[in-house]
Formats: C-alpha cells, sequence, structure tokens
C-alpha cells in the first residue's frame, strides 16, 4: 500500500510534516492505525538504525527520524480504541525505558498497544533509575512492569533491576517484561525475567499470558 511505504520514507528522511500528512491520509483512508504504526513507521525507523550502524547516516539523521516517527505516532494514537478497551481492566502495568538510555519511541508504542489493550499503564519515562522504578512499582501496586532498553550498554541495568528487586525480597510482587532492539529471549532467561516480546504487539501477549 503506498500510503504505508510513503510513510517508511518520511521517517527515514526525517520529514515530520509528511508524517503527520501520510497519518492522518492513512486514517481518513481506513488503514487500521497499528497497522500503519507497524508497516508504515516502524520500518523507516528500522532503516535509519542500519544507515547509522553502517555508517551512511549520521546523529542528526537519528534524530530527525526519531521526532518524525514520533509525530505520526502522536496522529495515529487518536484513534486507537482506547475508550473501549477501558470497559475491561487487565491488570496494572509500570513501563520505563531503563537507566542510561533514552530512547523511547519503543517504550511509547509499547504504553499505547497496552492502553489500547485494556491495562492501565503508569509511564515513568525514559532513563529512569532502577530505585525509582522498583519505588514506582511499589506505590502503584502494578502487576507488570515493562522495562526497555536499546542499548548493549544499558541493558545491564534489566539485570541489577532483577537483582535488586530479589534483594528487597519483591521478586514475586511484580512479573517483569523486558524488550527492545538489542534484548533477546536469551538474555531474558538469563538475568530471571518473566517475559520477553520482539515488539510491542507480541508485548500485549505476553503481558496477557503472565496475567492469565
Ligand atoms: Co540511538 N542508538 N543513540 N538514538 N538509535 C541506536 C539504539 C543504535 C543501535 C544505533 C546503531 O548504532 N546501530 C545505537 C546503540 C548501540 C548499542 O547498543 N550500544 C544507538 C546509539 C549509539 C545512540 C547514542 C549513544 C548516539 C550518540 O549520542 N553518539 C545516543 C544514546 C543516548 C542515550 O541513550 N544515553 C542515541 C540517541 C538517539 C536519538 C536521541 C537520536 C534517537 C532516540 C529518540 C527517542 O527515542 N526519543 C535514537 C534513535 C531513534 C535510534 C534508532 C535509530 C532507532 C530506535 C527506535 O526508536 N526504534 C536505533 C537503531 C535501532 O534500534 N536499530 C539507534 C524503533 C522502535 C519502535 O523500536 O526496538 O525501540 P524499539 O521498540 C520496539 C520493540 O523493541 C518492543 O516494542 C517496540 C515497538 O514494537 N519493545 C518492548 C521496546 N521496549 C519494550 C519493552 C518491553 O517490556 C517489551 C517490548
Amino acid at each position: 500500500m503506498s500510503v504505508l511505504s510513503d510513510m517508511t520514507a518520511a521517517v527515514i528522511r526525517g520529514d515530520s510534516a509528511a508524517c503527520v500528512e501520510l497519518a492522518t491520509r492513512a486514517l481518513e483512508s481506513g488503514v487500521d492505525p497499528l497497522r500503519a504504526i507497524k508497516e508504515g513507521l516502524a520500518p523507516g525507523m528500522d532503516a535509519v538504525g542500519k544507515g547509522f550502524e553502517s555508517g551512511e547516516l549520521y546523529l542528526p539523521d537519528m534524530m530527525l527520524a526519531g521526532e518524525a516517527m514520533q509525530a505520526g505516532v502522536a496522529v495515529l494514537e487518536s484513534a486507537l480504541p482506547a475508550a473501549e478497551a477501558a470497559q475491561h481492566r487487565m491488570g496494572k502495568v509500570v513501563v520505563a525505558t531503563i537507566q542510561g538510555d533514552v530512547h523511547d519511541i519503543g517504550k511509547n508504542i509499547l504504553r499505547l498497544l497496552l492502553v489500547a489493550s485494556g491495562f492501565d499503564v503508569v509511564d515513568l519515562g525514559r532513563d529512569v533509575k532502577v530505585a525509582t522504578i522498583i519505588e514506582r512499582a511499589r506505590q502503584e501496586q502494578a502487576d507488570i512492569i515493562g522495562v526497555s532498553a536499546l542499548m548493549t550498554t544499558t541493558m545491564m541495568y534489566m539485570k541489577e533491576l532483577l537483582e535488586e528487586l530479589v534483594e528487597l525480597d519483591l521478586r514475586d510482587a511484580f512479573k517483569v517484561m523486558v524488550g527492545g532492539a538489542p534484548v533477546t529471549e536469551d538474555w531474558a532467561q538469563e538475568i530471571g525475567a518473566d517475559g520477553y516480546a520482539r515488539d510491542a504487539f507480541g508485548a500485549i501477549h505476553v503481558a496477557e499470558g503472565l496475567l492469565s
């Protein structure tokens, strides 16, 4: 579908105005907002990541692409069925991007899908200290802690989170779900997390499974 491939190209160009316009057009022509995120915007971000890795693109390209993706997501978010989903509460999830890490696009998509799927979500933002995540999860009496890490360096704080929960005798108080581009199933198992998902769509099934 051309509107979706145009969205991909607009993210790669870092063109926020085009992302807003194309997201609006996609909604007007009946494209499912989640499909537009998954098949329109996200592939653009993937391509930019690969371009940065290979040295073809630079930090400003990544910044512009990030802003463009978020501008598109903001338009699509308005069409998600949050009110309808609110009728069947699934449980409470505290989400955060882990300490030292400012990448929050994926975590924001996770939040959107969780809300649209009927979860109560408390979003702690990005670069959130392990101690703060635990403290807020306790205060909020969360069922699940969903953490995101986009760098191999910050993934280590996920391990610290699990260790700290054990240390505080809180390991059984919350299910812990981990994700983000460098995170794998093996890593999740190694650190003793309860769930891992490759994308936010999979994360919803994982969260539902953890509470069933
Ligand atoms: Co950034 N960056 N970046 N970056 N960045 C990455 C992550 C690299 C992999 C790029 C590369 O080298 N190929 C790399 C990290 C390498 C490493 O591992 N060590 C990198 C680097 C190095 C950096 C800086 C250090 C660059 C610098 O300053 N020299 C710096 C980091 C600063 C810091 O955090 N302390 C930096 C900065 C930036 C920005 C600010 C320009 C921008 C972020 C904007 C923002 O998030 N507000 C940015 C971006 C955009 C990227 C890439 C291009 C895209 C990330 C992204 O948004 N992907 C990324 C390349 C890549 O990842 N391939 C690159 C799209 C989202 C939708 O995918 O994986 O985050 P996602 O989330 C999915 C999925 O994982 C899952 O659901 C989401 C939706 O499906 N999910 C979960 C996510 N969290 C979950 C939690 C759960 O519990 C369950 C599922």
